[in-house]
């Protein structure tokens, strides 16, 4: 085969970043500030992920008996992230409120104190978040990842809970990253959904899956089917479907594949297709993933990638969340699969 130089014209999530503000601000829609908060989040990412890659090796320290000087045991990882995101959020200066799946509160950035030179300001922004999600698989190694929705405030708003009080459609923005065999941020401003991987050497993620959109039609389905003796019949019925099709019809038994986080099995569903889902059931009356911060971003993503993202009764972005850590069933992926399911709740 002949040689093929490496690129060297790559596009970086900067730049690219970078470049969508250009368009939005040649068009006087915006101000800069989603590009500068975008890049804020992209450094908690990347902070994250070094730590949890090392994870591994500071429990062992920790294992050891080692504790701080003030005698406090060794920090969570998810409790890390969260306070990564909160305190690099905050400086960013772009932020009002702030909801993260680790804080009871909604956390409402408060004006610059005067004669301070703490350089926190107050913005126009709302994230929504899960600094660390699928966090019962740390421990194995197994993938995780941050989960993120953006909102803007209401005109008028100072920032108050109201404004993440809002429909997943009124998101400006949302994504994920991913901590897997490398770390895939991947990204929406409602202008389609872009990929990047993490390339660790240049710490920078460039542009590695562009335009992402769903196949029509998988061959996967991502359930815990543990959860089944509790199932609702539509979901029951569906699963049978595509677990024995009819003879004759020609189609073949679906393939199973469940990680137990969100971003893993989400991010594997946008890029092959096929179904995820975690229903409601006689013991979850409302599912068990959180509506502002797992459910409606990945929804947003989904829905930008050409697929659907439903409760089983409705589209999942016009929930109206009546409180901040709600719950909310979700069923997303390739239009075609989750349609034959939505035929079962009809
Ligand atoms: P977490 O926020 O406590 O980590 O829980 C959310 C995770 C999701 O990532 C994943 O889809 C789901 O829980 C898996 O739940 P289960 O173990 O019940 O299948
Ligand atoms: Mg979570």
């Amino acid at each position: 085969d002949e040689y093929q130089p490496p690129a060297t014209d790559i596009i970086t999530l900067t730049r690219h970043v970078l470049q969508e503000g250009f368009q939005r601000q040649k068009k006087g829609a915006a101000s800069g500030d989603l590009t500068i908060l975008l890049s804020s989040l992209q450094t908690t990412c990347k902070f994250i992920e070094s730590n949890v890659r090392k994870a591994s090796l500071i429990n062992l320290i920790g294992a050891a008996g080692n504790q701080n000087v003030q005698g406090e045991d060794q920090k969570k990882l998810d409790v890390l992230s969260n306070e990564i995101m909160i305190n690099a959020l905050k400086a960013s200066g772009k932020v009002a409120v702030l909801v993260s799946e680790e804080d009871d509160e909604a956390i409402i950035v408060g004006e610059r104190q005067p004669g301070t030179t703490f350089e926190t300001e107050k913005g126009k922004y709302c994230v929504v978040f899960d600094p660390l999600d699928g966090s019962s698989n740390i421990d194995a190694g197994v993938n995780i990842g941050t989960i993120f929705g953006i909102y803007t405030v209401r005109d008028g708003s100072k920032g108050e809970v109201a404004d993440v009080l809002r429909p997943g459609s009124e998101m400006v923005a949302a994504g994920y990253c991913m901590y897997g065999s490398s770390a895939n941020l991947v990204l929406t401003t409602g202008n389609g959904v872009n990929g990047y991987t993490l390339d660790n050497a240049i710490g920078e993620f460039i542009l590695t899956h562009p335009n992402i959109t769903l196949p029509n039609r998988g061959k996967i389905y991502s359930i815990n089917e543990g959860n089944s003796a509790y199932y609702h019949e539509p979901v029951l019925k569906y699963l049978e479907s595509i677990k024995y099709p009819a003879e004759g019809s020609g189609k073949k038994p679906y393939s199973a594949r469940y990680i137990g986080s969100m971003v893993a099995d989400v991010h594997r569903t946008l890029l092959y297709g096929g179904i995820f889902g975690y229903p409601d059931d006689k013991k979850s009356k409302k599912g068990k993933l959180r509506l502002l911060y797992e459910a409606f971003p990945m929804a947003f993503l989904t829905e930008q990638a050409g697929g659907v993202a439903t409760t089983g009764k409705g589209r999942i972005l016009d929930v109206q969340p009546e409180s901040i850590h709600e719950r909310c069933p979700v069923f997303l992926g390739s239009k075609d699969d989750v349609n034959d399911l939505l035929k079962f709740y009809q």
